[in-house]
């Protein structure tokens, strides 16, 4: 199935990206962010819901929203969620055909979300300190299990995910159990009335619809943790040699380094300026923890040299939302433009690489995984007409 337009019409659960002009445009996402959906879109009665809390913990807790929006402090963080299936459309068309939604480079969304830290609620239900084992802090043994009951979902009988537990109890890892979207409510689609958003790790962890979390020793058993969203090695070519593999390959949390050529767009034609250059926009992504991006290059000779693009600031124009002060950038994609030299003529690429703040840069090509998921490469506009 295609992505490619942003038109949804069916019960079929919605998946779709944006133009890539259109997601640049702003900073914070606001209209038209991407839309992964595993199951169709519940919809929840938000005073009659609750949070389970569950497993490892001395405490089982049942938290309704409004327990969450009051009895606990309110952390806003802004964080690019990316679908780990992100610029699958690359991988399966110049590598090799690979498994799963055609995503083009639009799965990706930059936003401001609000809620208690998960660690919080955590720490209200108390965790269960095994006997003998001495829990340091920031190295807690165990994962935590985040699950949405409210609708079966295509692969399983409904949607789970995990992270470290080491993770949700880091304080600068903000991990937060969202009750708000860029100020508002969230919208159904993207998890009303809480979700769960873990900055730098893949979206499918990102639990939707959130109603229960689990402390436990050993990560989801669910369907998109155990058989999905894993990058399996290149010599598992199908689905039947996959059976043998799901066990053995790490589940995908913190995401790879990654920028992408928005404008121009693959195909089309463009003018050459005066200073013989052409001007060239995109976003780029930090490596998990380790953001924000603060080095994006470009190169109109296929690599040869490089020249670097001018990050835009976060606080700039164009913007439709202000972006609160105190809140970091770290988890944030960085919009950038820059000038490249090119050639008149037909059949012209131009590339992006970008570097992030702990110094992981973009590879030219990442290898092929058979769910073509974490693609990477260098980011490119291909086939461009010159004039
Ligand atoms: N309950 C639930 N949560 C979910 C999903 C889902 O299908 N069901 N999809 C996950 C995946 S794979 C991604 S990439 C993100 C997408 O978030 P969005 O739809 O708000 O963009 O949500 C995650 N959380
Ligand atoms: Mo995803």
């Amino acid at each position: 199935m295609s992505v490619e337009t942003y038109i949804y019409t069916g019960d079929e659960p919605l998946n779709r990206e944006p133009p890539l002009e259109q997601l640049i445009a702003h900073f914070i996402t606001e209209k038209d962010g991407f839309d992964r959906n595993h199951s169709s879109i519940p919809v929840i009665n938000e005073d009659a819901h609750s949070l389970q809390v569950d497993g490892l913990v001395q405490n089982l807790l049942s938290l309704t929203v409004s327990s969450l929006a009051t009895e606990f402090p309110q952390h806003t963080v802004i964080c690019a969620l990316q679908c780990a299936g992100n610029r699958r459309h690359t991988m399966r068309t110049q590598l090799k055909e690979v498994q799963g939604i055609d995503w083009f480079d639009g799965a990706v969304m930059n936003c401001i979300w609000t809620g208690p830290r998960l660690r919080d609620v955590l720490l209200r239900a108390g965790l269960k300190i095994r006997e003998g084992k001495v829990q340091t802090e920031g190295e807690e043994q165990g994962h935590v299990l985040f699950a949405c009951h409210q609708q079966p979902t295509e692969d399983d009988s409904y949607y789970g995910g995990s992270i470290p537990l080491a993770r949700a109890m880091r304080v600068d890892a903000d991990v937060i159990i969202a009750l708000k979207m860029n100020g508002k409510p969230i919208p159904p689609a993207h998890g009303a009335p809480i979700r769960i958003i873990a900055p730098g790790i893949a979206g499918a962890r990102s639990v939707k619809w959130l109603d229960k979390i689990t402390v436990s020793e050993t990560e989801s058993p669910n369907f998109y943790q155990q058989r999905d969203y894993k990058i399996l090695p290149p010599t598992v070519t199908d689905g039947e040699k996959a059976k043998e593999w799901w066990d053995k390959v790490p589940a995908i949390q913190d995401m790879p380094v990654n920028s992408v050529v928005a404008i121009p767009a693959n195909d089309s034609t463009v003018e050459l300026g005066e200073d013989g250059c052409i001007e060239v926009r995109g976003y780029a992504l930090p490596s998990g923890d380790h953001g924000p991006v603060d080095k994006v290059e470009l190169s109109g000779d296929e690599g040869a040299s490089w020249v670097e693009a001018e990050i835009l600031s976060a606080h700039g124009e164009p913007r439709l939302l202000e972006i609160p002060k105190d809140v970091g950038l770290k988890w944030a994609w960085s919009l950038w433009r820059g000038r490249v030299k090119a050639e008149k003529g037909k059949g012209k690429r131009v590339l992006s690489r970008a570097t992030d703040k702990g110094g992981n840069m973009q590879v030219e090509c990442p290898e092929w995984n058979l769910r073509g998921v974490a693609y990477n490469g260098y980011g490119e506009a291909r086939n461009l007409e010159v004039v």
